[in-house]
Parts: C-alpha cells; sequence; structure tokens
C-alpha cells in the first residue's frame, strides 16, 4: 500500500518524499489515510465505488459546495482554513482512477482532529454549531443543481421496503435468525415513515443537508477545541434539516458506540441531546419553519429506525456495503440501533418540550 500512496501523491503534484502512512479507521464506507511527507500533510482516500458509483459527480459537488463556503467565509472577512482543498492532478483532475480503484486526496486542515467519543457536552455543543452553521452557509446554495450521488439516501420508506423484500427473498438465508429484529422493525415502521409522508404532504422544504453528521465527521481545532469544519461531504444532497440533526443525534446521543455487543449500555442521553441542539439551533432556528423545528426530535428517530433498517438490510443480503470488522458485525448494529430507537421514542416528549424552548430562546436574542 505504501508504494501506491506514495505513488498517488506523486500524481497530485506532491513532490517530496512520504515519511510515514496512517490508515484512519474510521468510516464504514471509504478507506482513508493519513499521509506525512517532508514538508506536509495529506488525506488520501480510496473512493468505495460500489457506494458512489459515479465519482465525478461526487467530486464535482464537493468543489462546487466548499468554493461556496469559501466564498462566503472571504466576503465575510474569515479565514477559510478549515475548508476542504482538494489536490489536483497535472491535468486538473481532482481524483485519479487506477483499475477498479478510484482515489483522491486533501490537504490536511492544519490543527485539527476528528473525535468518536461524544460524552464532552462543550464539543457536542460546537459539533451542532458546525453543523448548524454549514446548513445556514448553503441555504442560498441552488440544491436541484447538486447530482443525487445516492439516489433515495434517506427515503426510509424505499429503504424499509427494500429490506422486507429481502427478507422475502432471503439470499442468504439468514431471516430464520433474525425474526426478533424483523418484528421490531415492523412495529417501528408507521412512525419511521413519518417524514416521508410530511415531504409527500409538501408540510416539509428541501434544503441542501450534508446527510451523514456523525460527530466524527466534524474537525475541531487541537487549539482552542472548538468546532472548525464538517468534513465528508460525499453525500451532501437536497434533504430535510430533520435528516442532519436526527443523524447527529442517533450517534452522539447513544451512550454506546453504534456497534455497542452489550445492549445494556445503549442508552438515550437526554443531556447529550440539548447539547448538540442547543449548539444548532443557535445557528439554524431563525431560519426554519415551525413544521421543521416540530419534526427535529422525530427525525431522531426516524434516523436511527433507518439506519437499523439498513444494517439489517445489508446482514440479509450478505454484508456488502458496509465494512464489516467480523462476522456479524451488522447484525450487531441493527440490535444497537434498535434499543436506540426505542429509547429515543420513550423521550419524544421530552425532546420536543427541550427543541421547542431553546428555539423560543434563540428567537429572543
Ligand atoms: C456510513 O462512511 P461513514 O462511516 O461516514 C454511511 C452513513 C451511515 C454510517 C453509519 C455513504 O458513513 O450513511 O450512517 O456509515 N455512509 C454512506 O456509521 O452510506
Ligand atoms: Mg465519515
Amino acid at each position: 500500500m505504501k508504494e501506491t500512496i506514495a505513488r498517488l501523491v506523486k500524481i497530485f503534484g506532491v513532490s517530496d518524499a512520504v515519511t510515514a502512512i496512517d490508515k484512519i479507521g474510521n468510516g464504514n464506507i471509504n478507506q482513508t489515510y493519513d499521509v506525512h511527507t517532508e514538508n506536509g500533510r495529506y488525506i488520501v482516500q480510496r473512493i468505495n465505488i460500489f457506494v458512489f458509483k459515479k465519482p465525478a459527480e461526487i467530486m464535482q459537488n464537493i468543489e462546487r459546495v466548499t468554493a461556496h463556503i469559501a466564498k462566503k467565509l472571504e466576503v465575510a472577512g474569515k479565514s477559510r482554513d478549515g475548508v476542504m482543498h482538494f489536490l489536483h492532478t497535472a491535468d486538473g483532475a481532482n481524483f485519479v482512477v487506477e483499475g477498479d480503484a478510484v482515489w483522491r486526496a486533501y490537504e490536511f486542515v492544519p490543527d485539527s482532529e476528528t473525535f468518536n467519543d461524544c460524552s464532552d457536552l462543550d464539543k457536542l455543543r460546537s459539533a451542532g454549531k458546525a453543523f448548524g452553521n454549514f446548513q445556514n452557509q448553503l441555504a442560498d446554495f441552488d440544491a436541484a443543481s447538486l447530482y443525487e450521488t445516492i439516489a433515495g439516501f434517506h427515503d426510509t420508506r424505499a429503504r424499509l421496503a427494500l429490506l422486507f423484500q429481502h427478507v422475502e427473498e432471503d439470499p442468504c438465508g439468514r431471516v430464520s435468525e433474525v425474526k426478533a429484529e424483523i418484528e421490531q422493525i415492523a412495529a417501528f415502521r408507521k412512525t419511521a415513515e413519518r417524514l416521508c409522508e410530511l415531504i409527500d404532504e409538501g408540510a416539509l422544504p428541501l434544503r441542501v443537508t450534508h446527510n451523514d453528521t456523525k460527530i466524527n465527521n466534524v474537525l475541531f481545532d487541537t487549539k482552542t477545541g472548538e468546532a472548525k469544519t464538517v468534513i465528508d461531504l460525499d453525500t451532501v444532497m437536497p434533504g430535510l434539516v430533520a435528516y442532519d440533526f436526527g443523524d447527529a443525534i442517533r450517534f452522539a446521543a447513544n451512550l454506546a458506540a453504534e456497534d455497542e455487543k452489550d445492549l445494556s449500555l445503549v442508552h438515550f442521553s437526554m443531556e447529550r441531546f440539548t447539547a448538540f441542539a442547543e449548539g444548532f439551533l443557535s445557528e439554524v432556528a431563525d431560519a426554519l419553519t415551525e413544521n421543521e423545528i416540530a419534526t427535529l426530535a422525530l427525525g431522531a428517530f426516524v434516523l436511527t429506525a433507518e439506519s437499523a433498517v439498513r444494517f439489517l438490510d445489508d446482514y440479509l443480503v450478505g454484508d456488502t456495503y458496509f465494512k464489516c470488522l467480523y462476522e456479524g458485525h451488522n447484525l450487531v448494529r441493527t440490535r444497537c440501533q434498535l434499543v436506540l430507537a426505542k429509547d429515543i421514542l420513550a423521550h419524544m416528549d421530552e425532546m420536543n418540550e427541550t427543541v421547542a424552548r431553546i428555539a423560543a430562546q434563540v428567537a429572543k436574542k
């Protein structure tokens, strides 16, 4: 791998020698490397083309979105060092195809780090601000002009339909093991499809959203501890604000990891929820409609249930989508998300009250 990375870095116009390469474990889709050279530091990624079938379209989306944000920062007289800067080949391409591998590289954002741990409430509040701010910066970006990098990415209804189709087909003979999980999902189905219905009713506006708002997709400043910027822009597409809020809560307000095996550790934390909501709403509450604010908490449930559906579906078809570190990893993820979804549902009223209270405070300012 070392030779491949060293060769790629050269193709991307970096002439100094590679001194160290670390594989970054985060991320269930792409493979990411942290590459040090004599004079610089870069992030090199192999894009998963099974998931992202048209890399050129993704890279064009990202270039346009980051250019838009950089321009806004420039106009506001703010520093643009947090904005991702992709490397280009001599031909001006921002990605390289070698056989069935597609590669891209960007400059490491100086003084930055990522976290999987979500126990620090100040960090969570700051991450909430970063995702809220991202939403705001793209509020005037023409969503229709973006490529839809993964069709129906958060179409929960379609994902449920596909899961139940695979339950019928049982392609890997795994359905008999997961009867209990299928039953739980069937019981959640109606509530999980609620956002889809609201879209059909025209009750919620489509915005440019990030769509993959795990806290490890936020870069924090190593000096100030504040969030610097959001990364992993592959899924930036038209979506609902509830997707971004909800997916962040799914990941951050779980007291355990997304793939915790010991289900007794999996709990929804109202404290963490509140911290993220405070940060997020402080940036966007003013721009949101009443319906949007009223569906943020629902988003946390929907995205958690949807994740369970996606993990279970992948398990049933033979683990072709998410990286699995061991046999049954997707099933472990499914069970964890189902426990969390249930706990989130039990806190729905409390979450809605909290969101309404914070939004009212922001409106007063
Ligand atoms: C994937 O690649 P990563 O880890 O940032 C997935 C998300 C899931 C997440 C679950 C393109 O994100 O949708 O929520 O795993 N990304 C894609 O950990 O499917
Ligand atoms: Mg990621």
